[in-house]
């Protein structure tokens, strides 16, 4: 047998050498001289690699202990940043790749500065960084010559221009976002780990998106819809998305018919008509062949689908939810915004009017407020409920068509959420933001919600094709302000530059890093049990109480106002009345009879059907006995707000020869107030007032139609009145505003233009102290009369003087 050889120290120079091969390695590491970098290098990594063995966690990855309590990785600290390094040159720093990464840093993931881009006082450049000196011409051979080929400027400018637009949302395409901060009040530990929650008076901060569902991009924001409500946390434990709506059921109980749904309500495949609108036959014709759909239905044919302004309506996040806290235990809970200047909606009428005037009226109306600094602002409130609870209730929590009645489950407040920035790029932050229902941060968990886990599937996918590949969580919006670290790479468009070679785990090259965060720090699921199931195997089945299709829908209608009751009846008249073929409509009746003999009445009544058909056969015969027959908190005038009249728009009509003291004293109280009070005249620019001054309006009669406006002031001054009633649009002003049961103040001979536009003026006390919002004051009682606006604009609607159909 050969002999080994005795073993002596590795040479310098051979350790020097091997440390620069990039195919092999010796059979040994040399001590190294540390002035080389390699060689060092590689004498660390030896080390590092050496210490860790083999893999000490493999064995406790078996069984159901690791499930609930997974141990943290394997690590062993780097002996220097050398190891970690892609190369040895990263030291040398320049202006492009700046300094070396710091120590565990991944700076891609800080806030938003890194990427604002400020082109004040800078000359125009490529995207290279070239400065461009002529951005007006293409090359041309001789100046009536052809352009050239040789253009890069304007190759790279054309196209750019032809790549900007992307896959708009497949649904929610419409939408407008704003960022804040979410502020816990108390620390809710005692239900919760999840990082909002941990201390009193903790911020958060967050990105909201609202939107439309079936609109494309650029259509109206006033459409008859459901309003996404979606709410992203940038927590310290990693990003949590709350995609909600503003209403707190949903038109299907399972992802599976979510694409069919979708596909009815959209406009219509042959000639892409109606846009933005549920009132055609796909829509009606599905859902009164889904009846489940039914609440959801009540719900977008009430108010609640055409809200006045994003800061004036609530948000749930639909679904159950679980909490979990720091020993694992969890309860379910739901997810309540509620705005704190109340909820108020438009009319029809109006919501129609201003789809013409002004598509952006929603998008305008938070980007004004936000500047105003009227912050809108939201309070978040919790239903937490326990499993042996849910079990007792009369539907199932699963179910998305059903609420938690407030009586059987009373709202936690737990935060405030503000927001009080606009974003300083559309593009950039409000189209490319992804929210996605999946991501959930320790402390949040998922119910079985069969809607939920399609929904679980279904964001970040969507987001693959719109945002282009798979590294969407990369755009700074998306980032969250942790920091990310994993073992994904490469894919379209990355941006992370990882350092060193490895890109696994478990390994021991980069000392274990980056390695499992185990149960302390990690997203532990909670190993809920699902009972009494065990022998019924895989099933595509819905549960029992899923069957109940009209209990909670006629709770709801029960518990509205007779005023929203009538808007709920008129909207479905109009929908209904959109379709063309009458046995969608005569099915829709029919099942609106099994949820209100009264309503299917109505409805029936304003379609001409006469008789009635027969209800629809129910699914479930004998629906559990439910807990409440009205709950007073679904309706929407039960929550009037903080009384305040902040982000109302006022007009404050002029023409020459205008009384305007009290109009100029008005608008500075609506100001005091963050109120916006707009002169509007018959054309912009100054008005001569009778006391020879000039006044500015600022808009006019054509520009900026009545139906914009949350109140309306009508000058005294008998030349300007005479004025007003030269233009046609004065009248049409005033009529609106009365038809949608606005507050109106009308001062001494103005009184003539009320007549002029067919509304009834009768001077009573009862109408000078604001009672139906329609004030009329005689010369002298201007101050009161101004008093009693602003206290009827905070009522903002006076239902009193609504007629269907209108009179004036
Ligand atoms: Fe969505 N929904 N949804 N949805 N949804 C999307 O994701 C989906 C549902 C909601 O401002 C899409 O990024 C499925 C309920 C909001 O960017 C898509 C199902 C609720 C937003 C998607 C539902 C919502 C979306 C399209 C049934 C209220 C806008 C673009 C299983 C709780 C988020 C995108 C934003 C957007 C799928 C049902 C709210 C396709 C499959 C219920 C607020 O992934």
């Amino acid at each position: 047998m050969p002999k080994t050889p005795k073993a002596t120290p590795p040479k310098k120079t051979a350790a020097k050498s091997a440390a620069r091969n990039t195919d092999s390695g010796p059979a040994r590491v040399a001590p190294v001289a540390a002035d080389d970098h390699a060689a060092r290098k590689m004498a660390e990594t030896q080390a590092m690699v050496a210490s860790m063995p083999y893999n000490e966690n493999k064995a406790e990855e078996h069984g159901f202990d690791n499930g609930v309590d997974p141990p943290a990785g394997q690590a062993v600290e780097a002996p220097s940043r050398l190891v970690g390094a892609s190369t040895l040159s990263e030291e040398n720093s320049s202006d492009k790749v700046g300094t070396a990464a710091l120590d565990g840093l991944n700076a891609t993931t800080d806030s938003l500065d890194r990427v604002r881009v400020d082109a004040s006082g800078r000359a125009l450049t490529t995207n290279q960084g070239v400065a461009i000196a002529d951005n007006q011409n293409s090359l041309k051979y001789g100046v009536r010559g052809p352009v050239l080929l040789e253009d890069f400027i304007l190759r790279e400018k054309i196209t750019h221009f032809d790549h900007e637009r992307i896959p708009e949302r497949i649904v929610h395409a419409r939408g407008s976002g704003a960022h804040g901060f979410f502020e816990c009040y108390e620390p809710l530990t005692r239900y919760t780990r999840a990082a909002p929650f941990q201390a009193a008076g903790k911020r958060t901060p967050v990105f909201v998106r609202f939107s439309t569902v079936q609109g494309e991009r650029g259509s109206k924001d006033t459409a008859r819809d459901v309003r996404g409500f979606a709410v992203k946390f940038y927590t310290d434990e990693g990003n949590w998305d709350l995609v909600g709506n503003n209403i707190p059921v949903f038109f299907i109980q399972d992802a599976m018919k979510f694409p069919d749904l979708v596909h009815a309500v959209k406009p219509e495949p042959h000639h892409q008509m109606p846009q933005a609108a549920s009132a055609h036959d796909t829509f009606w014709d599905f859902v009164s062949l889904m009846p489940e759909s039914t609440h959801m239905l009540m719900w977008v044919m009430s108010d609640r689908a055409i809200p006045r302004s994003f800061a004036t309506m609530q948000g749930f996040g639909v679904h159950s939810f679980r909490l979990v806290n720091e020993q694992g235990e969890s309860v379910f809970c739901k997810f309540h915004w509620t705005p704190v200047a109340g909820t108020h909606s438009l009319v029809w009428d109006e919501a129609v009017k201003i789809s013409g005037a002004d598509p952006d009226f929603h998008r305008r109306d938070l980007w004004e407020r936000i500047e105003a600094g009227n912050h809108p602002e939201y309070e978040l409130g919790l239903q937490i409920f326990t499993e042996e609870q849910a079990e007792q209730f009369s539907f199932d929590i699963l179910d998305a068509t059903k609420i938690i009645p407030e009586e059987l489950v009373p709202l936690t407040p737990v935060g405030r959420m503000v927001l009080n920035r606009n974003p300083d790029n559309f593009f950039a932050e409000t189209e490319q933001v992804a929210f996605c229902t999946a991501q959930v941060i320790p402390g949040i968990d998922f119910s079985n919600d069969p809607l939920l886990a399609g929904r679980i599937h279904s964001y970040a996918d969507t987001q693959i094709s719109r945002l282009g590949g798979p590294n969407f969580h990369e755009l700074p919006i998306n980032a969250p302000l942790v920091q990310v670290h994993n073992n994904q790479r490469d894919g379209m468009h990355r941006q992370a530059i990882h350092r060193g070679r490895v890109s696994y785990e478990p390994n021991s090259l980069a000392g274990g890093c980056p390695f499992q965060a185990g149960a302390a720090q990690g997203f532990v699921t909670v190993p809920a049990r699902i009972r009494a199931e065990e022998e019924q195997g895989k099933v595509r089945a819905k549960p029992e109480k899923f069957a109940d299709h009209y209990t909670q829908a006629r709770l709801f209608y029960e518990s509205q106002t007779p005023v929203e009751q009538g808007h709920i009846a008129n909207a479905f008249r109009f929908e209904l009345s959109k379709v063309t073929v009458p046995a969608i409509r005569e099915r829709m009746v029919a099942s609106l009879r099994n949820a209100s003999e009264e309503l299917a009445k109505k409805v029936a009544d304003g379609l001409g059907m006469d008789p009635m058909p027969q209800p629809l056969p129910r699914a479930l015969a004998d629906p559990a006995p439910p807990e409440v027959a009205k709950s007073p908190a679904l309706s929407l005038l039960s929550r009037p707000g903080d009384g305040s009249i902040k982000g109302r728009k006022v007009a404050l009509l002029v023409a020459p020869g205008v009384e305007a003291e009290a109009i100029e004293r008005l608008q500075a109280a609506l100001a005091q107030r963050g109120a916006v009070g707009r002169l509007v005249g018959p054309r912009i620019g100054p008005v001569r007032t009778a006391a020879g001054d000039t006044l500015d309006a600022d808009a006019s009669l054509e520009n900026e139609p009545g139906f914009l406006f949350d109140g309306l002031v009508l000058p005294d001054g008998d030349e300007a009145v005479a004025a007003l009633s030269q233009d046609g649009h004065t009248a049409e002003f005033i009529r609106d505003q009365f038809r949608h049961c606005k507050t109106i103040l009308a001062m001494g001979a103005s009184r003539l233009l009320l007549a002029h536009a067919g509304v009834p003026v009768a001077m009573d006390k009862s109408l000078a102290q604001g009672g139906t919002g329609l004030i009329v004051v005689e010369p002298g009682a201007e101050e009161s009369g101004a008093a009693a606006f602003l206290e009827a604009l905070a009522r903002h609607r006076h239902f009193g003087r609504e007629m269907d159909p209108p009179l004036a």
